[in-house]
């Protein structure tokens, strides 16, 4: 009875990580694919953010295309923050695995400024784009002061 317990355990355990073991064939490929997404998400916000701080011309196209891959950029990382995944080349502070949902509640909240962004950018309107960037940019930092190594 013992043995088919540990042996039900076993299984339902592997079923359930069956899906990240697919996505990821070793652990370096999550990191790399988490800071894949962050990389891109952080240089089509950062081209949105230098627009409504003044630093590069403001031009509705581009912003609004920029805004929009970095919210699908914002939808990306989560994934990769598989469990044992805090060593290695990596800047990932080993407290997303013990408070994950505090962790979940930043990368929501991140998702969501980062929704409002977009929408602000398709309107094309930029003082709205300014708010939201503001709001977008303090999601990210928030999570980083907690979970990111300097
Ligand atoms: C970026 C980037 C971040 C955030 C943050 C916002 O472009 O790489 O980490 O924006 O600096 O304040």
């Amino acid at each position: 009875m013992k043995k088919l317990t540990a042996c039900l355990l076993t299984a339902i355990t592997l079923t359930m990580a069956a899906p990240v073991m697919a996505q990821f064939s070793k652990p370096e490929n999550a990191i790399k694919y988490r800071q894949s997404a962050m990389f891109m998400m952080s240089q089509n916000f950062g081209r949105v953010a230098g627009m409504a701080a003044g630093r590069i011309p403001f031009d509705a196209k581009v912003a609004a295309d920029s805004a929009a891959v970095a919210e699908l950029m914002s939808k990306l990382p989560w994934a990769g923050f598989v469990a044992g995944t805090d060593l290695g080349k990596t800047k990932a502070k080993p407290e997303i695995w013990t408070n994950r949902a505090k962790f979940d509640d930043y990368a929501k909240k991140m998702q969501a400024e980062m929704s409002q962004l977009a929408v602000a950018a398709k309107s094309g309107n930029l003082d709205s784009i300014k708010l939201a960037v503001k709001a977008t940019g303090a999601a990210c930092e928030s999570c980083h002061d907690d979970f990111q190594l300097n």
